[in-house]
């Protein structure tokens, strides 16, 4: 099955149980801000993020400075959310158990 863009109403049901994240304004996208004790407990969060986007073939998109992690989530192959992002957001907010 290819994938599908999520419904109206999947995204409100997905973001209900994801309450760190948001919607962008002006996009079907989804984001979240993450804070560490310091540059070398975000990178090493990065990390865990990447190596799960590099096996799953999703990836973030995200703008680190020193302790904060500002995310943006994606699926460009259906220009809005999908399952994939939810997945991808509730993996993180498991690793980072902000
Ligand atoms: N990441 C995200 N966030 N959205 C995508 O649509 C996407 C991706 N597509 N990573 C993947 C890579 C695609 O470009 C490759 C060819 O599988």
């Amino acid at each position: 099955m290819t994938l599908q863009k999520l419904t109206a109403q999947e995204q409100t049901d997905a973001l209900a149980k994801l309450s760190a994240w948001s919607l962008v304004d002006g996009r079907e996208a989804i984001k979240r801000t993450l804070t560490f004790k310091d540059f070398n407990e975000a990178f090493g969060f990065m990390s865990r993020v990447a190596l799960y986007a590099d096996k799953h073939d999703h990836h973030p998109e995200w703008f680190n400075v020193y302790n904060r992690v500002e995310i943006t989530l994606a699926t460009h192959d259906v220009q809005g959310l999908s399952i994939r992002d939810v997945k991808l957001a509730q993996f993180i907010d498991e690793i980072s158990k902000q």
